[in-house]
């Protein structure tokens, strides 16, 4: 048992939350779900990005002062998280008076070390990225971003640089070192070629706009908004107690996006090295997952209007969208969100799979064992061979959660109702009950078991259809303590015999395929 510290990127204030932003925002939740499941101590970090040019002129477009309009769009999405069941233990605005203190302090800290100066620039800049860009990374004609397509803007300013290319060496022999520090393996591998093409000095300041923070002892300048935003991982635990999640033997995880992947794995370790940070108190994971598309489009905005996340969970439930983007997208790799493949995986996998598997179980205890738990007898060998595909299944769940893969631990959670469901078929309870009818006892309460562990099994990823499938066997919802490994290893010891089961119909109600695509859109 550990720490876990799990983080989303912070999201600029430009835009409402919509499936991007939640599926990071998802992920992130159900893996620290499955972190608390095990008894660890957990925190989970999101929020907002809030400052920078980009966010200026946005403000000034709808006609708001900067703060009032990071108030009002922040608030969308802090609102958001809680509807898809997400639940996280800091929501942290770059606005935050300490935030803005303890970023200050990072700046003087870096200063002091000798790797901050202040010199001149000139180069492009996209205000999209919030990011500079080399000649060569333009598209032509137009000098257009090659990730915005919008033309960038000529730069020329007085700047404080950070002394990157000092870093470079360091950062090589650091991802060596640590070969879990950039996962996918495939993008860790651009990283670290793209370090070894030569890492020129940062800009960290600007002065032709004041929305940011300002540089300590040369207020004329504001800080670079990600210098500002990537320090929000640390700043958020402050000096207290949750300190502790960035200590040595807590494990901290960032998920971003494929797109932003180069700050968290080359920017973030240098200024916590420069700012003396040791190797052991540089986060262990940055994660870069794939990019979604929209029924094979990539996400307009008036893609995302028709597919807005908040939308489909108010529909659906939020259980739902969150199975669908955690089992259906292999995570590290880009992937498409499809509505006939999400009804379609919904009908299959939670109402035939697991949800047809509750309700045909608690169907044969009402008949044959007056609605309450049998007790568990002798084995066959029916019944050993399912409880060892049981342990096995369980066994690569938990680690495929460990390894950041939750499409391959919900894999082998359903492949679990899928075996509990042939395992019925071969039982065959109902012809059994006349003959041996204790035996058929064993066979429910294997079944019922098996149930039990599929409830704690799923709620990482869907917490509201656990408590339901729980109440309908009779079991509390379920309460992780730490300290407490409670993500079932093998079946058995959940339930007490004699006990009353409490079945209320449907766990998902299945849907045709058309008519839900319009309850989608509506
Ligand atoms: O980059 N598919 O914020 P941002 C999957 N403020 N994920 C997507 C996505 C898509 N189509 N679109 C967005 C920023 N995302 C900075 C971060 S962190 C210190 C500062 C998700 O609002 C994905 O996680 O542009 C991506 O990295 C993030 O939203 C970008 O959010």
């Amino acid at each position: 048992m550990g720490r876990f510290y799990v983080t989303t990127p912070i999201y600029y204030v430009n835009d409402v939350p919509h499936l991007g932003t939640a599926y990071t925002t998802i992920v992130a939740d159900a893996l620290r779900r499955f972190h608390q499941l095990t008894g660890d101590e957990t925190f989970m970090l999101t929020g907002t990005d809030e400052h920078g040019l980009k966010i200026e002129r946005q403000a000034k477009e709808a006609g708001l002062d900067p703060k009032a309009f990071t108030d009002k769009i922040s608030e969308r999405f802090r609102e958001a998280w809680p509807k898809l069941e997400v639940v996280a233990d800091r929501f942290i605005r770059t606005t935050d008076p300490d935030h803005e203190a303890w970023v200050a302090e990072l700046w003087k800290t870096i200063e002091a070390k000798g790797d901050l100066y202040l010199d001149t620039y000139e180069d492009w800049y996209c205000v999209g990225c919030e990011s500079f860009k080399t000649e060569k990374e333009l598209e032509q004609p137009g000098n257009l971003c090659p990730i915005h397509k919008k033309p960038v803007e000529r730069v020329k300013e007085e700047t404080y640089f950070f002394k990157l290319s000092k870093w470079e060496k360091p950062l090589l022999d650091f991802y060596a070192r640590h070969p879990d520090f950039i996962q996918p393996e495939s993008r860790k591998n651009e990283v670290i070629s793209f370090v070894q093409s030569g890492l020129k000095d940062l800009s960290v300041s600007r002065t032709s706009f004041s929305w940011g923070i300002p540089v300590p002892g040369n207020p004329k300048h504001v800080m670079y908004v990600w210098f500002d935003a990537l320090a929000n991982y640390r700043s958020a635990l402050g000096d207290g107690d949750k300190a502790n999640f960035w200590a040595p033997n807590a494990k901290v995880v960032h998920l971003v996006g494929k797109d932003i992947l180069r700050f968290h794995a080359i920017f973030w370790p240098a200024f916590l090295l420069s700012a003396g940070y040791k190797e052991e108190e540089i986060p262990d994971v940055v994660f870069a997952h794939g990019f979604l598309t929209i029924d094979g489009h990539k996400m307009s905005k008036s893609l995302r209007n028709a597919v807005d996340p908040l939308k489909i969970a108010a529909e659906l439930g939020p259980d739902v969208l969150r199975y669908h983007l955690l089992r259906a997208i292999a995570f590290g790799q880009d992937g498409d969100f499809d509505h006939a493949a999400l009804i379609e995986r919904y009908n299959a996998d939670l109402g035939k799979n697991l949800g047809n598997l509750l309700s045909r179980v608690l169907g044969l205890c009402t008949k044959l064992m007056e609605g309450k738990v049998p007790t568990l007898g002798k084995f066959t060998p029916l019944e050993d061979e399912f409880f060892a595909l049981a342990k096995n299944e369980l066994a690569t769940a938990r680690q495929a959660w460990l390894d950041l893969e939750p499409h391959r631990a919900l894999e082998a959670t359903f492949a679990l109702s899928s075996a509990a469901n042939t395992y019925v078929d071969r039982a065959a309870p109902w012809a059994s009950v006349k003959t041996d009818p204790a035996h058929t006892g064993t066979q429910l309460a294997v079944l019922l078991e098996a149930l039990a562990a599929l409830s704690a099994a799923i709620w990482p990823a869907m917490p509201k259809k656990s408590d339901a499938m729980r109440a309908q066997l009779g079991l509390p919802p379920i309460a992780p303590a730490e300290g407490k490994d409670v993500f079932p290893s093998e079946l058995g010891g959940a339930l007490q015999a004699g006990k009353p089961l409490a079945p209320s119909g449907a766990l998902f109600q299945t849907f045709d395929k058309d008519g839900t695509k319009a309850v989608l859109e509506r």
